[in-house]
């Protein structure tokens, strides 16, 4: 594609989004963007549209659309990388018969209409800027250091192994590096073998990558391993991003940053081969709770299904992660279970794990990321809360949120240095466990009684 049809493309694209979501003006909401025209000099465009059958004839919607092209155009000068934005003349496109390249459109359709829920859910459309900047680092630099923050799970190990697996399939030098190890349910995936725990000796790289974390600390010890000359990419969907980076991507939109990493592969074009597609699936399928959490898309369930037809496999992968318990893992949840305690009329819940309960069940690292549905799914309750003596430091508790009410507990965590999402956040509190708990679940009560019941 040379540089006038790529304009011309993603005009054609932005204009899109623009009308069905942005114009004020619910009669162009079905209005399909065909094609668009662009002279040589890049000063005017033809847009050609086809509209929806109706009682409002093309006509009068090419009044409609004259009328909002100065608004169009004033949002395009912020969405494209052209120092003038072209004039804009609108027609209906007569060359698309109604039954011509009927596919086509609707494959476009559904294509603008994933970009528009994303839009609905964050407000705007994916930086796609930041995008193609990401890509260019991809493509120019040599030497990558990926990490995720501490605690890894599915969204962190999955995404930091999909990306190493594109990025060696570019002839790159790749290092997967993580604070702690791989959780035994997640170490089926292909390439979690190859995650290490520090960085080897002679390697030096020219840039990290920092996935999932919204703050540069929450890669725990890994920092210690930066020389402080690498470019910092930080690719994340905590709503609580510190923006840390030296390039920022982040998209509270998103349901994980496994998804982020498969627009990236989308946006380049990218062949998915099966077993990035499973690295993918997975840390989308565990950070959206089995696609039941708010933070669940249409788009979300686009990107899963896409990765499934690119081999993924969702009743093996599931067995994997959820169904390969030890008889001790599950006896642990009974004994976390049976701590279950109500606060503020039944309004809070919360469970408790203790070091004790690991060593007897004679289970390591502990894998307790459905605990917390137990509690958040007990009737009435609008914040839960799990409490867990860290597993690798003594004094040290890591506390979950959920939120099935209006309440924020991105916020309620971020009193204790934590955060996260406003639906599901976290947060360490250094002490005992009881100390912990007194402190957030009156933190938890204020809340609730603040926010009137
Ligand atoms: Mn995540």
């Amino acid at each position: 594609m040379g540089r006038v049809d790529r304009v011309a493309e993603s005009l054609r694209r932005e204009i899109s989004v623009i009308i069905q979501s942005e114009v004020d003006d619910p009669g162009l909401s079905g209005v399909t963007v065909t094609r668009v025209s662009i002279t040589r000099d890049l000063k005017s465009a033809r847009i050609y549209c086809v509209f929806p059958e109706g009682e409002n004839t093309a006509k009068y919607l090419l009044g409609r659309l004259k009328r909002a092209s100065r608004f169009i155009r004033s949002v395009l000068a912020s969405r494209i990388e052209l120092k003038f934005v072209p004039s804009l003349a609108f027609f209906e496109d007569e060359e698309q018969s109604p039954c011509s390249r009927i596919d086509q459109i609707f494959e476009r359709v559904e294509k603008e209409h994933a970009e528009f829920q994303r839009t609905k859910m964050e407000g705007k459309a994916m930086d796609k800027e930041t995008v193609r900047k990401i890509i260019e680092v991809f493509q120019n630099k040599d030497d990558f250091l990926i990490t995720a923050h501490v605690n890894p799970e599915g969204d962190s190990v999955g995404s930091q192994i999909a990306l190493s697996l594109m990025l060696e399939k570019m002839g790159k030098n790749v290092v997967v590096v993580q604070q702690d190890p791989v959780p035994d349910n997640l170490r089926f995936l292909r390439g979690s073998g190859s995650v290490m725990r520090e960085v080897p000796d002679g390697f030096n790289a020219s840039v990290v990558v920092m996935l999932d974390c919204p703050v540069k600390e929450r890669v725990g010890k890994v920092m210690r391993e930066f020389s402080g000359e690498e470019l910092i990419v930080n690719i994340d969907h905590h709503v609580s991003n510190e923006y840390f980076g030296d390039i920022n991507w982040v998209e509270s939109g998103m349901s994980s940053a496994g998804e982020m990493i498969y627009c990236i592969a989308a946006e380049m074009g990218w062949d998915i081969p099966e077993d990035m597609a499973e690295a993918l699936y997975t840390a989308i399928l565990t950070d959206t709770g089995m696609f039941n959490y708010e933070n669940t898309s249409k788009a979300t369930h686009e990107a899963a299904g896409d990765l499934i037809s690119r081999g993924a496999d969702p009743v093996s992968i599931h067995k994997k992660i959820y169904e390969s318990k030890s008889p001790g893992e599950v006896r642990l949840l009974g004994r976390v279970l049976s701590t279950l305690e109500l606060f503020a009329d039944g309004r809070i819940s919360c469970i408790s794990m203790t070091r004790r309960m690991c060593r007897d069940e004679e289970i390591d690292v502990p894998s307790t990321d459905e605990f917390i549905n137990f509690p958040r799914s007990v009737k009435g309750v609008e914040i839960s809360v799990f409490f867990k003596e860290d597993s690798s430091f003594e004094g040290r508790v890591n506390v979950s949120f959920r939120s099935t009410g209006g309440y924020d507990v991105n916020s309620l965590a971020a009193k204790f240095g934590g955060g996260g999402h406003p639906k599901a956040a976290g947060c360490v509190i250094e002490g005992t466990l009881e100390k912990a708990r007194d402190l957030v679940i009156s933190a938890a009560a204020d809340i609730l009684e603040k926010n009137g019941s």
